[in-house]
């Protein structure tokens, strides 16, 4: 059983009041500032790759490595850039943080841009969680109010600025580039990568955009040393993160976990599935990352492990399925929402969601024919690798996977003339 850690990122969730500067820094919050600024920005650096921190927004990514892409012989301003724009399905983790302990990820900005010598920093929250907006603004005011922000933070000399902006409700926004041509004000759409935002971002400047989480593990390791974080976790995916479990489990929520734990682990803690049913089918990390099942219930949720079992880890957003559900149905919804978020810039995505929703669609009323199975995967195949950006690869995850594990359950709608879950058609609908 893997050791769950004492909770570092949720500390504040059950606190009286944990939101406010008050409740963070009676619990030693921003005591991690005083510890930055004693050191070089570069040895912050070397303190974060130390650590192992990967990206926690999906693609695990070296945060330390990262930061040091940063050209500093480059005269133009550099920025910092939270990518708090959550709204991958299932994914729910950077919003409960940021209501919970809006602090932490405020230290971690200052930390974080130190390091990076940038003196502006801006949160992009999405744009539908006005309360999460509001509360991220007043933390950021009390910070001002406290010297923690604004000019010669804590007498150091170092000055910065940090602009909470509300994005405006798309998907796509969450990729980092969408969410810069946002930010700039324009269309969200997805630039050519490379040049990567380190090099060219914010502005054409070097631009370092990291999750929200990522952000907000950087204070703990300051605080705590880098050895402190790598001891947890596992070889390659080190450190503790957030595991949001929902759908058919009795306690569904945020667990803090070290990377590794297992789905069954998880399990215990939220008190198993809802009870008389069991698991039919999870994803590890939101809608993008394909379908996994009963059998890998002991895969090691990190990075390595999800990704030998056929998937990845993404976001951790753990939605999890009883024997109740239909899966052709389920991947519809999924795709119906890829179809609805692809911002169009692409063909191969634009015009293949659609056909993917086509396809599936019939199926699920049971008006296609095997052959469409084989049309499905061919549709996939032409999105996969083919696409602009992530979105694309993405939206055929569930697709795929689904049809690898559950292709016996798509020939039943078709044996059926639709749905077997479909009350009228069938005893299996609980
Ligand atoms: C400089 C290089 N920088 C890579 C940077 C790059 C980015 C980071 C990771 O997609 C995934 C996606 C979703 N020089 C660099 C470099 N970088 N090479 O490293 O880059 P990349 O391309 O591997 O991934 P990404 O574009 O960040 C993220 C998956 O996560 N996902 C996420 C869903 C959505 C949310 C949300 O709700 N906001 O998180 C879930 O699975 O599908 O595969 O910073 O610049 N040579
Ligand atoms: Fe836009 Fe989809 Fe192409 Fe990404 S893959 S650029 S979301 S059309």
């Amino acid at each position: 059983m893997t050791d769950v850690l004492t909770p570092v990122l949720t500390d504040m969730w059950d606190v009286d009041r944990g939101w406010t500067r008050a409740a963070y820094e009676e619990k030693g919050g921003y005591g991690a500032l005083d510890k930055a600024f004693a050191m070089s920005p570069d040895d912050v650096i070397t303190a974060v790759k130390d650590s192992g921190l990967r990206g926690r927004g999906g693609a695990g990514f070296p945060t330390g490595m990262k930061w040091s892409f940063i050209p500093q012989d480059n005269p133009k301003p550099k920025y910092l850039v939270v990518n708090a724009d959550e709204s991958e399905p299932g994914t729910c983790k950077d919003i409960p943080l940021m209501m919970g302990n809006p602090h932490v990820l405020v230290e971690g900005v200052i930390i974080s841009s130190y390091a990076i010598r940038a003196n502006k920093a801006f949160i992009y929250i999405r744009g539908e969680v006005l309360h999460v907006i509001r509360r991220v603004q007043a933390a950021v005011q009390e910070a001002y109010d406290a010297g923690h922000l604004g000019k010669n933070i804590h007498g150091s000399g170092y000055d910065l600025d940090v602009v909470v902006h509300a994005g405006a409700g798309a998907y796509i926004c969450g990729e980092e580039t969408a969410l810069l041509e946002g930010l700039e004000g324009r269309r969200g759409q997805p630039r050519l990568r490379p040049p990567f935002p380190a090099v060219a971002g914010l502005y054409a400047s070097p631009t370092v955009i990291n999750n929200v989480e990522s952000i907000s593990s950087v204070p703990s390791i300051i605080a705590n040393g880098a050895d402190w974080f790598a001891s947890m976790g596992t070889e390659k995916s080190k450190g503790y993160g957030i595991f949001s479990l929902s759908g058919h489990v009795k306690q569904p929520g945020q667990y803090e976990a070290p990377l590794g734990i297992t789905l069954r682990e998880l399990l215990d803690l939220a008190g198993g599935m809802r009870a008389g049913h069991d698991l039919k089918f999870w994803t590890p990390g939101g809608s993008s990352t394909p379908l996994l099942n009963a059998e890998h219930l002991d895969v090691p949720l990190d990075f390595e492990g999800v990704g030998a079992a056929g998937s990845m880890l993404g976001t951790r957003a753990l939605q999890i399925f009883d024997e109740t559900v239909c899966v052709v149905r389920a991947v519809l919804r999924w795709t119906e929402f890829y179809k609805h978020e692809s911002c169009g810039k692409c063909t191969p995505c634009r015009e293949g969601t659609w056909w993917l929703v086509q396809t599936l669609a019939r199926l699920e009323k049971g008006e296609g024919s095997e052959a469409d199975l084989d049309l499905l995967l061919d549709q996939c195949d032409n999105i996969l690798g083919r696409s602009f950006c992530a979105l694309g690869d993405g939206a055929t995850s569930p697709i795929s996977s689904s049809i690898n594990y559950f292709r016996d359950e798509y020939l039943a709608h078709l044996t059926q003339g639709g749905c077997p879950f479909d009350p009228a058609r069938s005893t299996a609908w609980a």
